[in-house]
């Protein structure tokens, strides 16, 4: 059988193709790293590869595959490991199905709500974005981390004592919330971390052990993301 070839093409910046690293540094998959820079404009080879011109994008063994949650789900169907069973038996379904309920709920409630912390004008806007988003947390993803019965007691999705799919898709958003909540940042509120605590105590405690590990945060850079997020987003909620 021909080796399996992966390039994996991305920029290091991107919260989407962080995806795609966390789940190949998960499946322990050897893949070839392309940078693309995003400060100018494609290269016509690479919108060859991507018409659309953003990252990631994965060749896998020749085959090109784009967006990043098709991306993460595709390394993680083709290669099972703990990050997501295979799809039967119905057990196993269900899991998946409780996985993808979850992502799904995330990211119309969280990250919606945290772009508009990060884009506020005022610190006023900002203290009640970043209430807002708790808000939102505290209605539409505590409840979904609420232990069962039967499952385990790691911190991870369902109890997981390692990262599942759930954290590989939204592991580079909970990194990004809780770095850029440091009163040096001044980019989301600095009660983030008290507000959590109070109203959503279980989120808290998976967004800091999803952060802290080491496939999630071995390619963020905060400084670099601060000052990136403030140069493109801070205080464009009044912009049209
Ligand atoms: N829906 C896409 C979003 C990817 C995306 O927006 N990537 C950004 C970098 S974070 C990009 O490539 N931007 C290039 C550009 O807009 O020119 C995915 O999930 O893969």
């Amino acid at each position: 059988m021909a080796a399996r070839k992966i390039i994996l093409y991305t920029n290091l910046s991107c919260p989407w193709a962080h995806r795609a690293h966390i789940a190949l540094r998960e499946t322990g998959l050897d893949f070839e790293q392309v940078l693309i820079d995003l400060d100018t404009p494609r290269e016509p080879w690479y919108l060859e590869i991507n018409p659309a011109g953003l990252v990631p994008s994965l060749s896998y063994n020749g085959n090109i595959i784009t967006e990043s949650a098709i991306v993460a789900q595709f390394i993680a169907d083709a290669h099972p490991s703990h990050l997501l069973p295979p799809s039967g038996p119905a057990d196993n379904a269900l899991y998946r199905a409780r996985i993808r309920f979850f992502i799904d709920a995330f990211f119309p409630k969280v990250q919606v709500a945290y772009m508009k912390c990060i884009r506020s004008s005022s610190e006023a806007e900002r203290e009640e974005m970043t209430q807002e988003m708790v808000a939102a947390i505290k209605k539409g993803i505590e409840p979904l981390l609420e232990p069962k019965a039967g499952q385990g007691k790691g911190p991870f999705f369902g109890g997981s004592e390692k990262l599942t799919l759930a954290e590989v898709q939204c592991g580079s958003f909970l990194i990004r919330m809780l770095a850029l909540a440091k009163p040096e940042h001044g980019l989301v509120s600095t009660k983030l971390p008290t507000l959590l605590e109070q109203q959503a105590p279980r989120f808290k405690r998976w967004a800091e052990a999803t952060s802290a590990h080491e496939s999630v945060n071995y390619i963020f850079n905060e400084q670099e993301c601060a000052d990136r997020m403030r140069r493109r987003f801070a205080g464009t909620s009044s912009k049209v």
